[in-house]
């Protein structure tokens, strides 16, 4: 680790924090490069900011930029993530190559959690996670999220996981790496769309401070490893179950036909969720990813006057 700095840019707003032991709040870039279209990423990347300090806590977008680690962007780099040209989609394995070739992209949960943890930052809000997708006894395709979860020292506040992925087989694969999941505020593990997934947390968190003293729990023990802290979507911004299940199946459907593989589903799915819905499911995206900034904004705060 000595040699992290010869990599790792974090820009001053959030050495500051840290350096002071106050709330930082991590949050990814592939949602802005993959997973929303222009105008309304550069306008969620900006919003989600504003929500973040208006709760007491600081920022920190992670990317890899010319080779560099960031943690914490500026107006600018946070724009080029939104609207730049041949921006990559960054997994835990194409770290060490983006560093050593100069090359630009977005960071996904995965890489976010690494690069948060390198810089000391306990708590990440996301959209969704990846997790296991359907089909994957036959593919194999198994998100490098789940690993990272296993894996790295952070808390991840997400709207659960989107149904393109089989809800079940995440939570089983997230339980034999023992990960723990928990529900805030609900008993039932959310569907990003939709409040309830049909499967349950293995706790229901009643609030933040819980939330921090579990976290801190965790790693004061040893432990090693993140938390999943499923949050579901405001009620006013939820989707319709069974429709929805529709339009998923139609999104596969899609991929299928087309022979889409490998890194390229997840964003081929969202893509494809948003047209269909012609929209409606990106004001819910926006919405669900808000309102996970401001539950992990409290719970920073929170982590931050434990002791
Ligand atoms: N699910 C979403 N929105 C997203 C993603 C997933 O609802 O933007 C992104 C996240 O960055 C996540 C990544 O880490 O896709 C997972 O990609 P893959 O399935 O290729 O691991
Ligand atoms: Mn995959």
């Amino acid at each position: 680790m000595e040699n992290l700095n010869k990599y790792l840019d974090i820009s001053p707003e959030v050495k500051a924090a840290l350096d002071e032991g106050r709330p930082v709040v991590a949050l990814e870039s592939t949602i802005l490069s993959h997973g929303m279209p222009y105008p309304e990423n550069a306008e969620f990347a900006h919003n989600v900011e504003v929500i973040i300090k208006e709760k007491g806590a600081v920022p920190a977008t992670t990317a890899i930029i010319n080779g560099r680690l960031k943690v914490g962007l500026t107006a600018d780099e946070l724009n080029l993530m939104c609207t730049g040209k041949d921006i990559g989609k960054i997994s835990r394995r194409d770290v060490a190559v983006y560093i050593a070739t100069g090359k630009t992209g977005a960071t996904t949960v995965a890489t976010t959690m690494l690069l948060a943890s390198l810089a000391g930052i306990k708590i990440f809000a996301t959209g969704g996670i990846g997790g296991v997708h359907r089909g994957a006894q036959q593919t194999m395709d198994i998100s490098a999220d789940l690993q990272e979860l296993a894996n790295t020292p952070v808390c991840v506040v997400t709207a659960g996981c989107k149904s393109i992925l089989d809800i079940g087989l995440t939570l089983e694969y997230l339980e034999t790496f023992g990960v723990p999941v928990l529900g805030y505020g609900t008993d039932d593990f959310p569907a990003f769309y939709c409040r309830k997934s049909g499967f349950g947390v293995d706790y229901n968190v009643p609030d933040a401070v819980t939330a921090a003293r579990i976290m801190k729990t965790k790693w004061d023990l040893g432990l090693k490893g993140g938390i999943v802290l499923g949050n579901p979507v405001p009620e006013e911004y939820s989707l319709d179950f069974e429709k929805m299940e529709g339009v998923i199946n139609q999104a596969l459907e899609m991929a299928r036909e087309k022979g889409i593989r490998g890194k390229a589903t997840t964003p081929f799915l969202l893509a494809a969720i948003k047209d269909i819905t012609g929209g409606e499911s990106l004001a819910t995206n926006l919405q669900l990813a808000y309102n996970n900034a401001r539950v992990a904004s409290e719970i920073a705060c929170e982590f931050a006057r434990l002791k």
